[in-house]
């Protein structure tokens, strides 16, 4: 019989001892540009190291629905890091916490906790709306200048998040949201550098300012989290959840004692960290490609002035009405993922993939730029056409390598949410406001800058009310 591993040997980049592959890496370019250059040298399958470990880079569709669809449960591990062990207690988290039975349930539960205020009920439209109606007044209230929105649509994402999780909000000014978006953006900016700590483990024994910038961060974060959590236990009603934060509380109570009140605390500090990050970037880059395109965003007045007025706000109810909207946003999506390589996933048995056989604890790192940037999938992958996602008739469609959000076990647990938001806040911006350059000020560098996730450099805007 045939082997199921083929004969051909795997393209491989060159190792030397103790670096690994790390010499070829060295580059200008962010990972995902070196990867997708490496690809059209390597093909959609390579393999390198970084250090120690055995990482294979994976660019195409087909590789990439094998890993986290088809073989999903074999690629659900995660890799331990210094730095994300120190940002989730060693992995009482979702996101970076390793495949195991406790995971499985404790992401369950974050999942059908989210439910409860999310897609089933009408909780979420309620929080968003009142974000972006507050978001909007501060922007009226500062007539036409020329602002800088990434401050302003962070503190209105916070507050979505806030509500969410703790049932509470802040007003702008409030000292704790300054110092909710300080911890976070250390966090942001150290958490990206720690790459070779994370590759060499015992370099940790050498003081390393970032390392101690994070733990700085993680700490505050974590006091003021805590604080959260204490008083959520003392005014909790089993069986009544008020937020995500006693969802997990009752989902506690009844599991069998493993979901420790660090298991709590690190979920409610993910669902914050992802939940501003995200969002608030792909909102920052919606604007700078408007910006780009004004027939864009002429078009998309247009449509929101016939199918929702200037009367009353969007509700998730015109939806389906939008679908021009809607492709603006998997565009913006397509064409500058936040997560551009994925979280890296690791093989938790020996396992194979196309055709090579792979052993257990190889990381993959699934390239989801070069999947939204593959030409062979992609009229013109580099120009921003939102018509892409519509089918003849105007249809909202979806194509098979439109992957923002990843697939399978390790799907994001956020999509909805963050679609809702997405949706709601964008429409409701756009509803009101016209975006445009400022006077003598250039159009917004569209490259942007990867750290741990792909955010669009700073840029001012004028918001004009529109007449
Ligand atoms: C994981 C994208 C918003 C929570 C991920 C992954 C991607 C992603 C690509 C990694 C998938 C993988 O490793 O295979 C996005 C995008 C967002 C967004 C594009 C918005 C535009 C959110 C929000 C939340 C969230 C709002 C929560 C409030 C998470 C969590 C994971 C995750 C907890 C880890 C899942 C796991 O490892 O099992 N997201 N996300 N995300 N996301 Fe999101
Ligand atoms: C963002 C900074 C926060 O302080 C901590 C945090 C938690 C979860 C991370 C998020 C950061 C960045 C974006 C991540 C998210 C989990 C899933 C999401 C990595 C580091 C993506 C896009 O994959």
């Amino acid at each position: 019989p045939r082997s199921s591993t083929a004969d051909v040997p795997l393209p491989s980049l060159p190792r030397v001892p103790v670096l690994g592959s790390l010499l070829h890496l060295r580059s200008s370019l962010p990972l995902h540009l070196l990867f997708t250059q490496l690809a059209g040298e390597c093909g959609p399958l390579f393999g390198l190291h970084v250090g120690p470990h055995r990482t294979l880079v994976v660019s195409g569709v087909g590789l990439a629905r094998d890993v986290l669809l088809h073989k999903g449960r074999d690629f659900a591990g995660r890799p331990k890091m210094v730095t994300t062990e120190l940002l989730s207690r060693g992995g009482k988290d979702i996101a970076f916490a390793d495949y195991s039975p406790l995971w499985k349930s404790h992401r369950r539960l974050v999942h059908s906790s989210f439910a409860l205020f999310g897609e089933g009920s009408n909780k979420l439209q309620t929080i968003v709306l009142e974000a972006a109606e507050s978001l909007c007044s501060e922007l009226q209230s500062c007539r036409g200048q020329c602002v800088d929105l990434s401050p302003i649509l962070m503190r209105a994402v916070t507050n979505v998040v806030c509500r969410l999780v703790f049932n509470s909000s802040y007003h702008p000014h409030d000292p704790e949201l300054q110092q909710v978006m300080d911890y976070n953006d250390g966090i942001v900016q150290t958490i990206a550098r720690g790459g070779l700590v994370d590759t060499f483990p015992w370099l940790q024994i050498f003081p390393n300012k970032d390392l101690a910038k994070l733990r700085e961060c993680v700490c505050i974060r974590d006091k003021l989290l805590s604080k959260k959590l204490e008083e959520h236990k003392l005014t909790f009603t089993p069986g009544e959840p008020r937020d995500l934060l006693d969802a997990l509380l009752n989902g506690q109570r009844v599991s069998a004692g493993d979901i420790t009140d660090d298991h709590v605390l690190m979920t409610a500090a993910e669902a914050f960290g992802a939940g501003v990050e995200t969002t608030s970037t792909t909102l920052l880059w919606t604007v700078a490609f408007l910006l780009h395109h004004p027939q864009v965003q002429k078009r998309l007045h247009a449509e929101l002035d016939e199918h929702v007025g200037r009367d009353r706000p969007p509700a998730l109810s015109d939806r389906p009405n939008l679908p021009f909207l809607e492709s603006v946003l998997c565009e913006v999506m397509r064409i500058r993922p936040v997560s551009p390589i994925l979280i890296p996933h690791v093989a938790m048995q020996d396992t194979s993939l196309g055709g090579h056989a792979v052993s257990k604890g190889t990381r993959v790192l699934v390239n989801m730029w070069a999947i939204h940037h593959d030409p062979k999938h992609w009229d013109e992958p580099d120009l921003f056409l939102p018509e892409r996602f519509l089918d003849a008739t105007g249809k909202k469609i979806t194509p098979p390598s439109f992957l923002p959000f990843g697939a399978g076990p390790r799907v994001c647990v956020g999509e909805s949410l963050a679609r809702i938001e997405l949706f709601l806040f964008v429409s409701s911006l756009l509803q009101q406001f016209h975006f445009s350059v400022p006077p003598g000020a250039s159009l917004p560098d569209l490259q942007g800058r990867y750290g741990v996730v792909l955010q669009p450099l700073r840029y001012s805007v004028t918001v004009s009310p529109r007449h």
